[in-house]
């Protein structure tokens, strides 16, 4: 696909994919070995949805996520330090480790935070829009949701609100084909999510999530028509998951070869660095000397993590209620 990203923003693209993939690999291991509390969900395999949607977002938009929400917190720019603190509970974690994995949230990069509530996001975004709109801002709310939540009710009435409201909001359906262990053709009643749209009176569009050119180009001009004042806009990512719902999940439900042969043939990093490295100017070396940096911000994540201090009883009261 052609490109009028610089070589410099294909480099920023790889940079956060790999930053992602790296945090979720990582996230996996240190799990396995016992070092991480409570629930994870691991976003790795989507890569290219947040990474493509995230390049258009300014820090003043807003970007509500859901229970799969590393990927989209890194691509709005949260620290990782921060972030796997979070994760291990620790005091010095975004959240002051009381959020956890499903509650990562940081308010000063616009990220309103994972959710554990399914269909939780979209009225929040849809908040976050109205506020934008009534402040008369250029400013967008993205939401992500899975297939499973593009069933839930909150989903339906904040896609309507957004169109009665001609919201700047963007419904992002990340449809990695299951819903914890439930494939989606039992549980959506419509073969494409796109396809909503229309009920709700906004252009709705089928991406391959895979393929971070195509979700930069569609949110682009999804995002355009937000901040135009045009209302909001619906996209569908067909892309895969390459862990298990959470992490523990032992994944009876999918085919047996279904992980090993989705990481041989669709990685999106994989087919992101062939095609900048065929087509768009970068060398492999760029690509390697980021693998490098990235390797080392992981761990130096996990060294921050690990020897941070666990919260104090006393912080059980505190950031409960907002201060005014
Ligand atoms: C309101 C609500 N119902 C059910 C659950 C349990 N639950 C957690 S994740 C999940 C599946 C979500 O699937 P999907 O939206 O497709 O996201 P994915 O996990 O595939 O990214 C369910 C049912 C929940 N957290 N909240
Ligand atoms: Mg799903």
């Amino acid at each position: 696909m052609a490109t009028t990203l610089s070589v410099e923003d294909l480099l920023d693209a790889y940079r956060t994919m790999k930053t992602i993939r790296e945090f979720e690999d990582r996230v996996h291991v240190e799990f396995a070995k016992g070092g991480i509390p409570g629930f994870v969900h691991l976003y790795a395999g989507e890569e290219a949805s947040a990474t493509g949607v995230g390049m258009h977002l300014k820090e003043s938009d807003k970007l509500a996520s859901n229970h799969r929400g590393h990927g989209h917190c890194i691509a709005k720019g949260v620290e990782v330090n921060g972030m796997m603190a979070e994760i291990y509970g620790k005091k010095t974690g975004t959240c002051h480790g009381k959020g956890g994995s499903m509650h990562i949230a940081d308010l000063d990069t616009g990220m309103m935070g994972a959710n554990g509530i399914v269909g939780g996001g979209p009225p929040l975004a849809c908040g976050a829009a109205l506020a934008a709109k009534m402040k008369g801002t250029d400013g967008i709310a993205v939401v992500f949701c899975g297939d499973g939540a593009s069933n839930q009710g909150t989903t339906f009435e904040a896609m309507n609100l957004a169109t009665v409201w001609k919201l700047p909001v963007i419904f992002v359906f990340e449809n990695n084909g299951y819903a914890e262990a439930t494939a989606s053709k039992f549980s959506v009643a419509c073969e494409d999510i796109a396809d909503r749209a229309i009920g709700f009176g906004m252009p709705g569009e089928i991406v391959d999530g895979h393929d971070f050119f195509a979700v930069h180009e569609a949110f682009g001009r999804a995002a355009e028509r937000a901040r135009a004042g045009d209302g909001p806009s619906l996209i569908e990512h067909k892309l895969d998951r390459f862990f298990g719902h959470f992490e523990g999940d032992n994944q009876n439900y999918r085919p047996k070869d279904e992980v090993k042969r989705l990481r041989e043939e669709v990685c999106c990093l994989k087919r992101f660095s062939a095609e900048v490295t065929q087509k768009h100017g970068v060398s492999p070396d760029q690509l390697t000397e980021i693998d490098n940096e990235v390797a080392s911000m992981i761990d130096a994540a996990v060294v921050f993590a690990e020897t941070s201090p666990d919260p104090d009883v006393a912080d059980l009261t505190t950031d409960v209620y907002i201060k005014y």
